[in-house]
Formats: structure tokens, sequence, C-alpha cells
């Protein structure tokens, strides 16, 4: 292939239909033009003029930015994905944050907690020193992990989140789900990890930094329990099937995404988190 001009020439028309014919997957040729020089969007964009009918699984697209960002330009009120209508409610450039409306059906918020439930525990939080996790007074919830595409349901939730932020599957980690009971609430903090750390070192090492996160919620409480952005003094209310997303370019609080989740006051929250990493997260 030729490697220096990164167009979609008769030379790589041939090359893909060639690597493809002998039985190459997708994300194998995608991998190969990244090797030659052609950032991830173009390979995927070339691939897809040449072999339209060829599926490009959502877990290999490669991201055409360095954090996730969503298909929110030019005023758009509804993101399509799949066929599942994704409202857009609030976009804000700094910090980026992008509410989103009916991400998750009544179904699958109900369907996510009832998989979570058996398996709830004190939630945990990385200690700063060794990057190993403690339960932690600043956030009293109980919590649990999935592994990434533990069952349909959860491979369902994270194909869509990766095509709304246009992010791949395995850039992100397994999906969090945190229950709050009245009086509970997550203090202040930054999702990323925090490199003057001793712990963060070893946190890096698989799948790098954290560069965005989306918060679902999958119930309404009755009071309180907003995902609050004290740097903007944003308060985002918890409506099910609703979630917030914001991103962060770099590990620094100049990117305003100091949130908390604030005291729920009257009933129950719960919600699903998922981080996203720069790198793929294995
Ligand atoms: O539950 C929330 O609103 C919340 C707030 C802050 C969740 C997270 N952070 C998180 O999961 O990182
Ligand atoms: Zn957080």
């Amino acid at each position: 292939m030729n490697t220096y001009a990164h167009q979609i020439t008769d030379e790589l028309r041939s090359w893909l239909r060639a690597q493809l014919d002998a039985g190459c997957r997708p994300d194998d040729v995608l991998a190969a033009m990244r090797t030659s020089g052609w950032s991830g969007a173009a390979a995927l964009h070339a691939l897809r003029e040449v072999m339209p009918d060829v599926e490009v699984p959502v877990e290999v697209l490669p991201p055409g930015s360095p954090v996730p960002e969503p298909a929110v330009g030019d005023g758009v009120a509804v993101i399509d994905v799949d066929g599942h209508p994704v409202r857009v409610l609030l976009t804000m450039k700094s910090p980026r944050v992008v509410l989103f409306g009916g991400l998750l059906t009544d179904e699958e918020c109900d369907a996510l907690v009832e998989e979570a439930r058996p398996r709830l525990a004190r939630s945990e939080t990385v200690v700063n020193a060794t990057g190993a996790s403690e339960v932690n007074a600043a956030r009293t919830s109980d919590g649990m992990f999935f592994l990434r595409g533990e069952s349909p349901l959860i491979q369902r939730i994270e194909n869509r989140v990766a095509k709304l932020l246009a992010w791949p599957v395995k850039w992100g980690e397994g999906l969090q789900v945190l229950h709050y009971r009245p009086g509970a609430e997550y203090k202040p903090h930054h999702d990323y990890f925090d490199p003057a750390h001793s712990g963060t070192e070893a946190v890096l090492k698989r799948g790098g930094q954290r560069v965005g996160t989306l918060v679902m919620y999958l119930n309404t409480p009755e009071r309180g329990g907003a995902t609050t952005f004290p740097d903007v003094a944003l308060d985002v209310a918890a409506i099910k099937g609703n979630a917030v997303f914001f991103s962060y370019d770099k590990p620094h609080v100049n990117t305003r995404t100091l949130h908390g989740g604030a005291p729920v006051v009257a009933g129950t929250k719960w919600v699903a988190t998922k981080w996203l990493r720069e790198r793929e997260f294995n």
C-alpha cells in the first residue's frame, strides 16, 4: 500500500479489496492503515467509501477526536442512534457538557437496576497513594461494576453509547451502577486520575487517562440527587432515562469538570456511569 498519500486512490481501492477478499477482518485492515500513518477517522472513512457493504463493528470505530464528542453540531435536536432517538437537551462548551434526553428507555433502566441490585456493595474510591480502592466517606452510595459486554442488555447500552459519543466500546470501562439512599451523596471530585498522585502511574497502565464521563439516570429521585458542576454553578436534575456527558482533554482543574452528586433528600437515586479512556481498556 502507498503509505504516504492518505487519499482514496485506485491503489488503495485494490489493496483494500485484496485484504478483505483474503479474509482479513475490517479491524485488522484499519489497524494496518493506522500503522502506516492513516488517522483512525480517515481510515474508517476510506474503508466505508470503498467497501460500503462491509460491516465495521462499533467496538473498532476509531475515534476522530482526542476526546469523545457527540454529533451535536448545527443545533441538532435529536440524534438517531440505530433507530433510537436521543434528544439533545443542553450543550455547554466549557466545560464540555451535553445533556441527553431519552438515552435509555424506562424498560432498559428498570432491567439494568435489577441486573445490578444483587451485586451492590458499599462504593469504594481509588486511594491516591497506591491506586487501590477503599471505602470513602465522600461517597456514601452502594455500587457495582459490570464487565464490558457482560449481558445482552449491557452490550446494547454500550453499543448505543459508543455510537452516540463516537468512542469505541473497548475504550470504555465496564458500566458502574450506583444506588444512593436518602442522605447519600458523592462529594465534588474530578473523574480523571490526578497525575500528582503516586498511585496514578499504575492506574494509567490500563487504558491511559479517563477523558470523558457519561452519567445515565436510571430513576427519578423524589427530591435531590442532582449532578452538580460547582465551577459553573450548573445542576443537572436526575431524570429517568436522561444522561449527562462531560469530557476533559487533560487531567487538570482548568477543564472545569469538578462535579458531584448532591445529597438525595427523598426517595433513592440510581445511576449508571460509563467512563471513557484515551486508549483501549482491557
Ligand atoms: O451520581 C451522580 O450524579 C454522580 C456524580 C458525580 C456520579 C459520578 N460523579 C460518577 O459516577 O463519577
Ligand atoms: Zn464523578
